[in-house]
């Protein structure tokens, strides 16, 4: 059964990460090696709501704790422009370093290449299994292509796959759509890998589909909540590497966000795109999802039944 009980972690700190790297976005846009620095921006106009230690949260009408302390800054991880390796190896030791001082990692790509280094920082620091939560449009399961190489924003949940402690049949993957490769559902099927599409969030609500993600990760010892800003409909999230129609409204994502955070041991937060964003709209969600995921994966508690909400 259970190798935890699924209970929210309350008591915890957070530690951003930058990783200004889209050399491996490959078949998309280029550009999420801007979306570190936007985001940070957009993030000031949600951190100078601030008082005395608390914010104001409306959608639960209610006050909940974010100290100073909440979110360092740890400012980026190491990239090399030319070496994609090295960059991987930058990024999982950047996020190894934030664990090993006892935080939770927030990473922000980068292009989807950095779903790997992360899983295997948090894989490396964690005695036991990990499960990956993977919010995209794609299932990022491919293993080689000549174009693609074995590295690109198109692999990272595979290579996250192969990491010894990753436990695949507990991870799922969310918010997919449209059409993909029938050798990666060749992989899916072989390696038990769960699939709930976009199509079945949006009939069947994100509550019930939280619960439901909950429930399934939790033969894991620890959690990669994985986000390619691409599961989020374009419309509501147009500075993306890829634009597949049918995604998550804002609301789905940010109540998905609310609800898991707080059973996850890390966050990454990758292809927002500020080449092909407008006004920053991307980036400001982007910028919010990292402050719900605090807030309710911190002091707060997770969702509208937060264990720290007061009215
Ligand atoms: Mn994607």
């Amino acid at each position: 059964m259970n190798a935890r009980p699924l209970r929210p972690r309350t008591d915890r700190r957070f530690t951003l990460l930058g990783a200004p790297y889209d050399g491996a976005a490959t078949l998309g846009w280029p550009g999420s090696r801007y979306a570190p620095e936007r985001i940070r921006a957009a993030m000031k106009w949600i951190l100078q709501r601030r008082e005395d230690g608390q914010v104001y949260c409306l959608d639960h009408a209610a006050l909940h704790p974010f100290p100073e302390d909440l979110l360092a800054d740890a400012g980026d991880v190491r990239t090399v422009a030319h070496d994609l390796e090295a960059t991987l190896a930058g990024a999982a030791e950047g996020v190894r370093d934030v664990l090993a001082a006892g935080r939770t990692p927030v990473l922000l790509g980068g292009d989807d290449c950095l779903l790997y280094p992360v899983a295997r920082g948090l894989a490396e620091t964690t005695e036991g299994t990990v499960a990956v939560i993977h919010l995209d449009a794609h299932l990022d399961l491919l293993d080689h292509s000549e174009q693609q190489g074995s590295h690109s924003h198109s692999s990272g949940m595979r290579r996250a796959s192969e990491l010894v402690n990753v436990d695949v049949a507990a991870s799922v993957q969310l918010a997919s759509r449209h059409f993909n490769f029938p050798s990666s559902l060749a992989f899916r099927e072989k390696a038990g890998l769960r699939n709930i599409p976009a199509a079945e969030i949006h009939r069947r609500g994100s509550e019930a589909v939280a619960a439901d993600v909950l429930a399934h990760v939790a033969a894991a010892d620890a959690v990669l909540l994985a986000f390619d800003i691409d599961c989020v409909d374009p419309a509501h999230a147009p500075g993306a590497g890829a634009h597949e129609p049918g995604g998550l409204t804002s609301f789905q994502a940010l109540d998905l966000v609310q609800r898991l955070a707080a059973y996850t041991d890390a966050l990454v937060l990758t292809e927002v795109n500020p080449l092909t964003d407008l006004n920053d709209q991307t980036a400001n969600l982007a910028a919010y999802l990292v402050a719900h995921y605090v807030v309710h994966g911190g002091l707060a508690g997770p969702g509208p039944e937060g264990a720290g909400a007061r009215s």
